[in-house]
């Protein structure tokens, strides 16, 4: 089923329709990426409507399920489908419609808006099984991350800084293709590693430091997420100690993501294994989350998340130990769900690497 015809099921009937207005969802269901218009799924039609600026490309790129519909206002048109095809109710996406918005909707649709339908949770449900194409691009963001950390790895030595390398990292990000960072990238060393979410700065980097690179690229809009920390010059028994504690939870974390288990059975292997080294205090983030048309989406990957992990789930595992004005220790890769055995997405080794 594609993913239109999974929405289309959720319709009660004939007489309801699903509006989509957030810009990702939209780009979700027609394949096209636009601003200002909507999507319009009835029971058995898919409708994407845009503006003048975008009709030519869309009716040459968006998705052969979808009837391209160029409207001059935006609310006529949905009103016009609305009352050719006999529509009495629309689901709106409950958690992006604005209160401005749904009172403009209101004001101008003719048929009756249901505001907790449950619409935007169902498009996560959707969203967060990949197909082929999905899992291809989200791959196809990483391969172009990797090939530029791996030339940016050339360069990495004492004296370099932390923004230097994010500048230089996001450049080759580029020029190997990626459409744009997939988020602030992380490039932090010496006691800034101990910040889960640190921004680069100007520290310059020492022989002996740690290195981390939390860093993803998008490409048509997929993106992707890996975490890597590298040792410079030379790594200490306690560096190595942590990083191997790191690396083990990480690997217990992976044996996990199997179809049947779920979220939970993956956060509590790594967070189990960290705790019984005794470093449970400083893992204070859960193991992982699905990635996507955005960085983060369903679903959770914590202790108390009940979610059933199946076929086509792509999610991080990236646990991390940080020891506050020491360093931290944090090792991220993208996994397929597929059977009783993931899929890593990454081809960067993960073992201990001296730079
Ligand atoms: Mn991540």
């Amino acid at each position: 089923m594609s993913a239109i015809e999974k929405l289309q099921a959720f319709l009660p009937d004939e007489h309801t329709a699903a509006l989509v207005t957030s810009e990702i969802n939209a780009r979700y269901f027609t394949l096209f990426n636009y601003t200002d218009g909507a999507v319009l799924v009835t029971k058995h039609e898919a409708y994407l409507l845009c503006d003048f600026r975008y009709i030519e490309a869309a009716q040459k790129c968006a998705s052969a399920e979808v009837t391209v519909v160029q409207f001059k206002k935006l609310y006529d048109t949905i009103n016009d489908i609305i009352l050719e095809k006999n529509i009495k109710s629309l689901m709106i996406e409950e958690e992006t419609v604005t209160v401005a918005r749904l009172a403009e909707l209101r004001d101008c649709l003719s048929a009756e808006l249901l505001s907790d339908s449950g619409l935007s949770r169902r498009i996560r449900a959707i969203r967060v099984i990949k197909n082929a194409r999905e899992v291809e691009l989200i791959t196809k963001a990483q391969r172009i991350t990797e090939r530029a950390l791996t030339e940016l790895l050339n360069y990495v030595k004492p004296g370099v800084t932390e923004r230097e390398m994010s500048v230089e990292l996001e450049h080759l990000i580029h020029v190997y293709g990626g459409e744009r960072i997939a988020f602030e990238l992380i490039t932090v060393a010496g006691a800034n590693t101990s910040l889960p979410h640190g921004v680069p700065t100007d520290y310059v980097v020492r022989d002996g430091d740690f290195f981390t690179f939390d860093i993803g690229s998008v490409y048509e809009g997929y993106h992707s997420d890996m975490t890597r920390t590298f040792a410079v010059g030379h790594a200490t028994d306690k560096m190595r100690e942590i990083y191997d504690v790191v690396y083990q939870a990480h690997l217990q974390a992976a044996e996990k993501i199997v179809a049947g288990n779920t979220t939970a059975d993956v956060d509590i292997a790594a967070r189990d294994y960290i705790e019984s080294k005794g470093y449970g205090a400083y893992f204070g983030h859960s193991t992982g989350h699905g990635v996507g048309l955005e960085i983060h989406e369903d679903p959770r990957v914590y202790k108390t998340d009940t979610t059933v992990l199946k076929d086509g789930m792509v999610i991080t595992d990236e646990p991390g130990i940080y020891l506050p004005g020491e360093f931290g220790v944090r090792i991220e890769d993208m996994f397929l769900v597929q059977g009783d055995k993931a899929v890593d997405l990454a081809l960067i080794p993960k073992e201990l690497t001296i730079i």
